[in-house]
């Protein structure tokens, strides 16, 4: 059995909802990484960045990556249809926007939990994080701009690629801010958000709390 290393309300949140999608049975080893010292020692004995997702595949091998994972995750099981085919057209938008995701936001919030990880004094982090959800901002605006979504992100099905921004959207600076940088695809994070089939498991690992939303 695979055995993940996440938390709850973090991105292995998104390749959760995959493999629950998927109906692929893993073990799960909770650990609010950037809060919890301790859950950075566990997972880091698998993965030396001491962040989750991390996952143990049954043949030992350690694969870290959200947006890799997702990857791997939907292309292994091309049946469930959860990415475009390496043949299909729209495969170039899904590795961009994945790897976008990635990069140019999910990579931001490593600063969040102490900017004196890049180095700023302490009168200057609260001013750090607003400057870090401008530029998340920022960058779900252009996202948005660039994209024309259906249903879903890339067309008429959902992919990973949905899973990941519905995933990542309800970080800093949360979702009514989202909403307002990019309004094409606030509409297919509520229809993610609103998946009969994770109705259960966003109530077990992301919960739409009171003021979730954020202002
Ligand atoms: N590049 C990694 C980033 C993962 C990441 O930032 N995970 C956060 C939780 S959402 C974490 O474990 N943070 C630990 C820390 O800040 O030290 C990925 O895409 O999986």
């Amino acid at each position: 059995m695979i055995t993940l290393y996440g938390a709850a309300a973090s991105g292995s949140v998104a390749v959760e909802a995959a493999m629950t999608l998927l109906g692929i049975r893993y073990r799960l080893v909770e650990g609010a990484t950037w809060i919890d010292e301790e859950a950075r020692q566990r997972v880091g004995t698998t993965n030396p960045m001491r962040q989750v997702p991390t996952l143990i595949l049954p043949s030992g091998d350690v694969m870290t990556e959200s947006a890799a994972i997702l990857v791997w995750l939907a292309d292994s099981h091309p049946d469930a249809g959860l990415a475009p085919a390496p043949a299909d057209a729209r495969r170039g938008q899904f590795l961009r926007w994945m790897t976008y995701v990635a990069t140019a936001i999910y990579a931001l919030h490593w600063i969040k939990p102490d900017p004196a990880r890049i180095g700023a004094p302490p009168d200057l982090h609260v001013r750090v994080v607003d400057a870090v959800h401008d530029r998340i901002a920022e960058c779900w605006a252009i996202m948005d701009g660039q994209i024309n979504p259906g249903r879903y992100l890339l067309g008429e099905r959902l992919t990973v690629l949905d899973l990941y921004v519905a995933v990542v959207s309800r970080f800093g600076p949360w979702r009514q801010r989202f909403y307002a940088a990019a309004p094409a695809m606030a509409q297919v994070v509520r229809r993610v958000d609103a998946d009969p089939r994770l109705a259960d498991f966003w109530k077990r690992r992301f919960p739409f709390a009171a003021g979730w939303e954020g202002d």
